[in-house]
């Protein structure tokens, strides 16, 4: 593949990419923090004490990668439940929604992105890694946890940022898991919760990364006063997962806690439209620098 000479050519694109990326996700939903994009969870909605208790999401996109980072209470390896069918509690997968669609009809259209980070847990994907055309299950019967949504609010759990920012409210939450006629009537019998992977076709692997890594890349959940006992990272090829407005979320293995993300990722050149961007990335690259400016001085307020 001739690709050495066009990377010299893509240094140039990705710097506007980045620009637009960055104004991309103001725009969309989450809060921008030194290039991560957060979704902060409540801090007392995890039903079971501080292991099921998750913090935050936060996500970043650079030209070629996408990192992801959560923090909360839960080991990369689950917490030991007697109760669960394989005596442990863990991670369910990472969904990524491109759709525009609530999640159950994505996952009936095996229209949804999922990833596998937990190589524990209960995932019907094989191994740990970046899944497309994904359709998800619930695990939670398994694991002692929730039948559904609305049995866990019933048990108390309701808070604030129940999903995290983006869907701060229990309302908010059935609006985006489930379709219309659901949302306007959730029951304990129409509310499962989906959390894992049940099958797709996975297109690539993921990369775990140290604390010191997503430091380095800038992660501060503490400047939201979020740090959990446990943070994971990880990161994976840009081009393994969709583009555009995005709604990503991941629950617990027993739903005892979820979080929600609102974000936005931007499309990856094509090479044979590559000249052509460029030429619109340095004519942009002016207006965009003035916004981020606008930007960076509304964000310190
Ligand atoms: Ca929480
Ligand atoms: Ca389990
Ligand atoms: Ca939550």
């Amino acid at each position: 593949m001739k690709t050495i000479g066009m990377r010299t050519l893509l240094g140039t694109v990705a710097a506007s990419v980045c620009l637009i990326s960055a104004t991309g996700q103001q725009a969309s939903a989450g809060q921008l923090h030194n290039g991560w994009n957060y979704g902060i969870d409540a801090f007392n909605d995890g039903s079971g004490g501080a292991a099921y208790e998750i913090k935050g999401l936060a996500i970043k996109e650079t030209a070629d990668s996408v990192f992801v980072a959560l923090t909360g209470g839960m080991p990369l390896t689950g917490t030991a439940n007697g109760s669960a069918a394989d005596g442990n509690v863990g991670w369910g997968d990472l969904f990524f929604n491109f759709s525009g669609n609530n999640f159950t009809t994505a996952s009936n259209q095996s229209s949804l992105f999922g990833i596998r980070f937990a190589g524990t847990n209960d995932s019907g994907a094989a191994s740990t890694g970046v899944y497309q055309n994904v359709q998800a299950k619930s695990v939670t019967g398994a694991n002692h946890g929730y039948g559904s949504l609305r049995q866990y609010y019933n048990a108390g759990y309701n808070k604030t940022n129940t999903l995290g920012t983006d869907l701060p409210t229990a309302q908010a939450a059935y609006n985006y898991l489930y379709p219309a006629n659901v949302a306007s009537n959730p029951t304990t019998g129409n509310t499962p919760i989906l959390n894992v992977i049940n099958s797709g076709t996975k297109v690539g692997d993921i990369a775990m990364l140290t604390s010191s890594a997503l430091t380095a890349a800038g992660l501060d959940f503490g400047h939201f006063g979020a740090n959990g006992s446990q943070t994971i990272g990880f990161q994976f090829n840009r081009s393994l997962i969709g583009s555009g407005d995005y709604l990503a979320n991941v629950f617990v293995e027993c739903g005892n806690d979820g979080v929600a993300l609102a974000g936005n990722l931007e499309a990856v050149p094509e090479p044979s439209s590559m000249a052509g961007l460029a030429l619109v990335g340095l004519s942009a690259a002016g207006s965009m620098l003035r916004k981020r400016r606008t930007l960076t001085a509304s964000s310190t307020n």
